[in-house]
């Protein structure tokens, strides 16, 4: 197999295998981190990190999580690094403008999906697996994540099952349309609202195959374009959750956070854990088998992508 010669930046530490199959050209998947720290309870956080990266094996690809520890950024950890993060209390969830203050204080954190698109474009790692992005919140906070412009502005492919549901789905894809950032249903031609599979967003454009979404952003990155791509992949049927059942609990947990004051970049990780409280684990189901698959469908495009 040819080796390339990579320049990769002295700030990452990038796991040797990972760097093999860059420099191989295997496809390498990206995961995050912050769904292990603030995403899932334990210990089904660090069963679920594990089992994506099963996942990413299976399909033939290998799997590059991203996370800080002990204020080293680093793509693609072990198990124990794993298990570390799961079990901490205090590892940061980090976003972009989190990445410098966490390096320079030698803490441990979780990387949103910004971050990780950050961190995986660093190293050359086009493909990128995760549940859901985040977006705009609903009413007048102002409250709009970071991944949005880092989507349009970070040519990295992320696989998700759209955003969650507590957010301002319409407004979301308004702002990526805005921003030039194509979104792509893959095999479906509607925005999925994570645990649920429908909802009344169509979508312009889909992909019905590995190949098909790799033909996609060939195109797009051919062109020059800098931005990322979105491809928005349905929960698997068998543990997805109706719309009308999700937006009952939602706006049961959104009053929550208003009584209790929550905002800016906690306000996430509440409404993640209220609705899994409230579902009594349908959720959770869902959210982790939406994960598997999401992680399957990055890997199978990343092989159809290529190096
Ligand atoms: N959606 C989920 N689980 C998560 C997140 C989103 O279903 O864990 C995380 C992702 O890491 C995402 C981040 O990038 O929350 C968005 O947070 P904020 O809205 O504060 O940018
Ligand atoms: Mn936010």
């Amino acid at each position: 197999m040819a080796m390339t010669r990579i320049e990769f930046p002295d700030w990452l530490v990038i796991q040797p295998e990972v760097k093999t199959a860059l420099m191989e050209k295997t496809p390498v998947v990206a995961l995050e981190s912050t769904v292990i720290t603030h995403g899932l309870p334990q210990p089904i956080n660090f069963e679920t990190a594990i089992r994506m990266e099963r996942e990413v094996r299976q399909a033939g690809a290998v799997p590059a999580t991203a996370a800080i520890l002990s204020g080293r950024i680093h793509l693609g950890i072990d198990t124990d690094a794993l298990e570390r993060l799961a079990l901490s209390s205090d590892a940061r969830k980090v976003s972009l403008r989190d990445l410098g203050t966490t390096v320079a204080r030698f803490e441990d954190g979780g990387t949103t999906v910004a971050a990780t698109m950050f961190i995986a474009h660093a190293a050359g790692v086009r493909v990128f697996a995760t549940g859901g992005i985040g977006g705009v919140h609903r009413g007048d906070t102002g409250d709009v994540s970071t991944d949005l412009p880092t989507l349009s502005r970070i040519p990295v492919a992320v696989v998700c099952s759209g955003a969650k549901a507590f957010l301002d789905l319409p407004r979301t894809l308004e702002w990526l349309e805005t921003a030039g950032v194509p979104v792509i249903g893959y095999q479906t031609t509607v925005f999925p609202a994570f645990v649920s599979r429908e909802s009344d967003l169509s979508l312009n454009s889909s992909a019905d195959s590995p190949q098909d979404a790799a033909s996609i952003l060939r195109a797009h990155w051919g062109l020059g374009l800098q931005s990322g791509v979105l491809f928005g992949v349905p929960c698997p049927e068998d543990a997805a959750i109706p719309w009308a059942e999700v937006r009952q609990a939602i706006a049961e947990a959104e009053a929550e956070a208003v009584t209790a004051a929550v905002r800016g970049a906690e306000l996430t990780p509440f409404m993640l854990d209220r609705l899994g409280t409230k579902s009594s684990g349908s959720t959770l189901r869902a959210n982790l088998a939406l994960l598997r698959r999401n992680a399957r469908v990055g890997a199978e495009i990343a092989k159809a992508f290529g190096g």
